[in-house]
């Protein structure tokens, strides 16, 4: 039954991407051998994104024409981490949160994007745990994982990680920007005192655009590794590897639970 959920929801994720005409990339496997790998924290490296080089984490500035660190929606977030087996940042636990408010605190970093995703797509309404939608259908996208519920302290926690504060004044999630234009403020990104509210999770509406931290995919790097012993063996494509093209198939996470 939890794989059942599991990859229904995987593929709901995929339907919406794709009615955008966008999809989750797969890894690739010379970028994922040279994935950055600039901090390690647990069984994971991370990296962020300003910190890299290359075209993926560059533009240039139209007004001053001069090379900046490159602000992206929450889908391209997760691709450029995909292709390196890694995913955007999931904080599944106080530690890792902590770890990450405190490298945002120490780097003056204004906001990043996490993997963090509320259910309101297809094959969503469908579960009744995760309603209502706002207070329990937050999950972390690069793992699976449901957070708790968004209208306490988690457990285990010391702290709300959610602000209290927003656009319209009141606790988040707000959903603040469908009232303004109809589009739900559906990605978990994380504000530097935007609201004079410290450090804090909020939704955001996922086309806006922001840097992001990276963190490694256990299953994508598994899935690369698979990758590698089939064209070792002189096989090439896809042949039993149980995926589909979208790289998410074979996720196995708590989301499900
Ligand atoms: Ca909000």
């Amino acid at each position: 039954m939890r794989i059942i959920l599991l990859l229904a929801v995987a593929l709901a994720v995929i339907c919406t991407a794709a009615a955008q005409g966008r999809l989750l990339d797969l890894p690739q496997i010379e970028l994922c051998d040279n994935r950055p790998k600039q901090w390690k924290f647990g069984n994971h490296y991370y990296f962020f994104s300003w910190d890299q080089d290359g075209p993926d984490f560059k533009e240039t500035n139209p007004k001053t024409g001069q090379v900046e660190g490159r602000k992206v929606d929450w889908l391209d977030a997760r691709n450029f981490c995909r292709k390196r087996c890694m995913d955007a940042v999931g904080m599944e636990s106080q530690a890792e949160n902590d770890m990450i408010f405190d490298f945002i605190k120490r780097r003056n970093i204004t906001y990043i994007w996490t993997s963090g995703r509320l259910c309101d797509f297809k094959g969503c309404s469908e579960r009744e745990d995760l309603k209502p939608i706002s207070v329990k259908g937050w999950f972390w996208s690069n793992t699976n994982t449901k957070m708790a519920p968004t209208n306490a302290v988690p457990p285990g926690w010391s702290y709300q990680p959610w602000s209290d504060k927003g656009h319209t004044g009141g606790p988040q999630p707000d959903n603040a920007e469908f009232d303004i234009n109809q589009t739900s403020e559906s990605c978990l990104g994380v504000l530097n005192n935007l609201y004079n509210d410290g450090i804090k999770w909020h939704d955001i509406a996922c086309y806006h655009k922001k840097p992001f931290i990276c963190e490694e995919s256990d299953e994508l790097i598994r899935y690369v590794e698979g990758l590698k012993r089939q064209q070792g063996q002189g096989q090439q494509g896809n042949r039993g590897q149980g995926n589909n093209g979208n790289g998410n198939q074979g996720a196995r996470g708590h989301f499900g639970g």
